[in-house]
């Protein structure tokens, strides 16, 4: 086993631990973890060039976020492509699989027993308009981290109950603020803005941002299809 091998191992099982609510943890990371940590980060400049173990133990810088008083309640407009899906709540399942050493099967319960994330961001949608929303939810890096990516994951997708399909680059996955959302300016999340679960993101144009997500796949490489607007042509990065 490498060394650095040694360290994501240790890497993930802090997380998951973390994620269990078992907090003491400095048993497993002695010194010799640490100085471990800093061989693999040194080496490590651009985001996009990370590598997913070292993009889960950097966080990358938060963009700012705006205060209760700037949100705009009826700004966000609906859009949806084709059909809104009712999903039963009870019997939902988001599905992690793809590039992972532990592939799973979340209930909303499971998804809402992990730390709940808040901010109020900007949903910039590029038919021209935008709206400032509170989101709530749980970190897909925290979601990523239970499934114990792979070393070699690049990117992520993101399957719909109503056929869309998206692609992300998986440093752009892992930052702090993009959630699976399951509230929306403090309620949960209505049916036709995605329930049970959806994207929500400051870092990345609206229809990036899939609603009713059911599958998501981690992957070493980009496939044919990149999601539904960039495969007619819209941008595939699609950054703000
Ligand atoms: N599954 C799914 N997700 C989707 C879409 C869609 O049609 N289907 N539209 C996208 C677009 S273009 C935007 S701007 C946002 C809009 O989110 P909202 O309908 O909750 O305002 O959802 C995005 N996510
Ligand atoms: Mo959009």
């Amino acid at each position: 086993m490498s060394l650095i091998q040694v360290s994501e191992g240790l890497l993930l099982r802090r997380r998951f631990l973390q994620l269990s609510g078992i907090s003491s943890i400095g048993f497993l990371l002695g010194g010799c973890g640490s100085s471990l940590f800093d061989g693999v980060v040194g080496k490590m400049t651009e985001p996009l060039n990370q590598s997913v173990e070292t993009l889960l133990l950097n966080p990358q810088k938060p963009v700012p976020e705006f205060p209760l008083s700037a949100i705009q309640p009826d700004a966000l407009l609906i859009n949806t492509f084709d059909f809104t899906p009712e999903i039963d709540r009870e019997k939902f399942r988001l599905i992690v699989d793809g590039e992972v050493n532990h592939p799973l099967s979340l209930s909303m319960a499971e998804i809402q027993q992990m730390p709940l994330t808040s901010m109020i961001i900007r949903h910039v949608c590029v038919e021209g308009w935008a709206a400032i929303v509170q989101w709530g939810g749980v970190r897909l890096r925290d979601i990523v981290s239970l499934a114990q990516p792979k070393a070699n994951v690049r990117y992520i997708y993101f399957k719909s109950a109503d056929g869309y399909y998206e692609s992300w680059d998986i440093a752009s996955a892992l930052h702090p603020q993009t959630l699976m959302a399951y509230q929306k300016n403090g309620q949960t999340l209505s049916t036709r803005n995605g329930a049970p679960i959806r994207l929500a993101s400051p870092i990345k144009l609206g229809y990036k941002q899939s609603k009713w997500v059911t599958k998501i796949t981690l992957t070493n490489n980009l496939l044919p299809s990149k999601g539904y607007w960039e495969d007619q042509g819209y941008e595939w990065f699609a950054g703000i």
